[in-house]
């Protein structure tokens, strides 16, 4: 199951022609340079190579007028004035003798993709292309858009093969008010979309992109609209707004199908957006989407204008969807002030279509609220001010998953069964034997625990991904881990606990561990801001509620506390089903370059598998639409969020709370 790249060299052949200051920046080397990076980069290679196709006349009708397609199929035909004087009726693009040409093979590309994705030739794939589209309306081009490339992938998606959620991650830093429209009334697509607002004075300047947009009709609830009101928004706020609101519902909605209007204007550099956001936080975005849908996640250019930032996060998405961890998120420092109110503002908004928003807050006091218009003053922007450090090379250790069986379980394919590599360190064993074993203990618990010490260090040395050990007693193991692990200075452990296990205090003392434990028994209140237990009332058959958990809880904590290991406890009968296992597995390998730990009790033998497959990269199956969680448990979680966010500043998602920029407000 590979990646699809789409890309071909004719989307280059057509340029703006004459003088105009709003569109200069769209240039064919957008695309060149994309694919440049991929190729040097050695990511094309790995890549399923795609042709394009020429989008046919009924796959634009599928969105477009006929009028409106009439019209376009003119444009090679006309001199110079006349493509001016075409232009001039819509807003911030220019038509050239070979966009319709270009716009053709864009859609094609996309259709293309859509086809390799649902007929199962490759898992996920990306379509380079150019004129980009979510700008375009049915009888309209606008903002360089002339076709509405993803909206006739969605109505393709939903004809061709009868799909029946589609989702449409709009990361771009404009509104796609033309896909909005599309599916305003229509709840088989959930259009998703964070863009640059700034109160509505920034492009397209319109009412409907404000948080209060959210569809009509049949369609109410299934357009969610993310306005920034500042620029200069941070990994944080990104971060913040998948995990706080996209994520939750994305799984509450629970797609057959992703697409991803990938805009790279949202990225730091842009001079369009203003933004700064590094590149390598399309790596997260795109991870925290791949477990959505069985996988299926189609990720079709958009904007992106800045160069070097273009290329750069291109090449962080195709490598995540072809697989490779992501790198570590680079400074967190929590949502800023005006972030939040954005994020208060879509929550309450969607509460009443959202059961997983249904405990967000209400909708803020006038004073906060974004619906203030007050401008800034405007600074020039200058392009090569902004310098931000190049990604750090990402590679896939050679180890993908290794396993650590007792030997009457066989290795599953594609693992790595870890032996000694060495002759075990006298230092470890000793230490071994005063900490963990008993006098009665025989050679094989020393061999296990040798062994799992081993594969933590050959994780370090990022020599190994990830891994799995079925222990005799896990309780052992895992104190074992985590004391090794946390005893390099530089360490910090997650220990994600799934079912009752006593945590020791002295684990959490330093700072070192961050124990979040989803238990069966109700417990008395945390006194570690390093140990975090959650008690959900139905214990794991609540689904719902366990997600909500690990959007709202667990990974905002994950990354902000940035570890550099996760270990993953499953204490025997949990009860939590596979799917939901599998989806916890594959989140979190979004945290420490994916290096995972997961230790089970040797008596979970079934259980091997499912693991095996999510740490090999697989997607996790889906969980089916969510019902509602719980009343108490969300109200419980709310509680823990509400006395946590203080020192955890990802957690935070109201206007009430202090962004990271709170100081320079009254
Ligand atoms: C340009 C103003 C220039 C695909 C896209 C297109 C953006 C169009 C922006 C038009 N305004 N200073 O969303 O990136
Ligand atoms: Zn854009």
């Amino acid at each position: 199951m590979g990646t699809a790249l789409i890309y071909d060299e004719e989307m280059t052949k057509y340029k703006l022609l004459w003088v105009d200051p709003m569109c200069k920046i769209e240039v064919p080397e957008r695309l060149t340079v994309s694919h440049e990076a991929l190729v040097k980069s050695g990511l094309a290679d790995r890549c399923v190579s795609v042709p394009v196709r020429k989008a046919t006349d009924a796959d634009i009708l599928l969105v477009h007028s006929e009028e409106y397609l009439e019209a376009v199929k003119k444009t090679p035909y006309m001199t110079l004035e006349e493509l001016k004087d075409f232009t001039l009726q819509y807003g911030d693009v220019y038509f050239h003798p070979n966009i319709y040409h270009c716009a053709m093979l864009a859609a094609g590309a996309a259709l293309q993709l859509v086809d390799s994705v649902m007929t199962g030739k490759v898992r996920n794939g990306m379509a380079l292309v150019r004129p980009p589209g979510h700008h375009s309306m049915r009888s309209a081009a606008n903002g360089f858009c002339v076709f509405n490339n993803v909206a006739i992938a969605a109505q393709y998606a939903k004809q061709q093969y009868g799909v029946k959620r589609v989702l449409i991650v709009d990361w771009d830093v404009h509104h796609g008010q033309g896909v909005q429209y599309c599916f305003e009334d229509d709840p088989s697509v959930l259009y998703f979309s964070w863009h640059r607002y700034e109160h509505q004075n920034f492009w397209p300047k319109l009412r409907e992109s404000d948080f209060d947009s959210v569809g009509k009709e049949k369609g109410a609830g299934f357009t969610i609209n993310v306005p920034w009101n500042k620029v200069e928004m941070q990994n944080s706020d990104y971060l913040s707004v998948f995990c706080h609101l996209l994520l939750p519902v994305a799984y509450e909605f629970c797609p057959d199908l992703v697409l991803v209007c990938a805009g790279f204007d949202s990225a730091i550099g842009d001079p369009e957006g203003e933004m700064c956001a590094t590149p390598d936080i399309f790596a997260h975005l795109t991870h925290l989407l791949m477990n959505l849908a069985g996988g299926k996640l189609c990720a079709v250019l958009e904007g992106g204008y800045n160069l070097t930032s273009l290329a750069q996060s291109v090449c962080q998405t195709v490598q995540t969807l072809l697989g490779d961890p992501a790198p570590r998120p680079v400074k967190l420092e929590g949502p800023c002030r005006s972030a939040l109110e954005s994020l208060h503002c879509v929550r309450s908004a969607h509460r009443q279509y959202w059961s997983c928003l249904k405990h967000a807050a209400d909708l803020p006091t006038s004073d906060i609220s974004t619906k203030h218009l007050k401008l800034a003053d405007e600074d020039e922007y200058s392009d090569d001010e902004t310098e931000w450090p190049e990604p750090v090379k990402r590679f896939a250790p050679a180890v993908r998953a290794a396993v650590v069986l007792p030997d009457a379980v066989a290795c599953p394919d594609r693992c790595h069964p870890f032996t000694l590599s060495e002759d075990l360190d006298p230092f470890i064993v000793n230490k071994l034997k005063e900490n963990f074993l008993k006098e009665a203990d025989d050679g094989d618990a020393l061999s296990t625990l040798s062994r799992l010490i081993n594969l933590v260090e050959r994780m370090e040395k990022n020599e190994i991904c990830s891994g799995l050990a079925l222990v005799p007693e896990i309780s052992m193991a895992t104190m074992c881990v985590i004391q090794h692990a946390a005893s390099a200075l530089r360490n910090r452990v997650l220990v994600v606990c799934v079912g009752d296990w006593n945590v020791p205090s002295q684990v959490t003392e330093d700072g070192k561990t961050l124990v979040l434990q989803f238990s069966n028994k109700e417990s008395e209140e945390s006194k570690s801001r390093y140990y975090i237990p959650v008690h959900l009332k139905k214990g794991f058959s609540d689904v719902s509620g366990f997600i909500q958990v690990v959007m709202g809880l667990l990974l905002p904590l994950g990354y902000e506390y940035d570890p550099s290991l996760v270990v993953l406890v499953r204490m025997s009968d949990s009860g939590l089903c596979d799917s939901a296992w599998q989806q916890l597995t594959g989140l979190l390998q979004g945290l420490a370059q994916g290096h995972t730990l997961v230790l089970m009790q040797d008596n979970e033998k079934e259980c091997v598998g499912p693991t095996v497959s999510s740490l090999l990269g697989n997607p996790a199956p889906s969980l089916g639409p969510l019902l509602a969680p719980l009343s108490e448990d969300v109200e419980s979680v709310e509680k823990l969020r509400d006395r946590l966010k203080a020192e955890w500043k990802l957690l935070q998602n109201t206007a009430q709370d202090k962004g990271r920029d709170a100081e320079d407000q009254s």
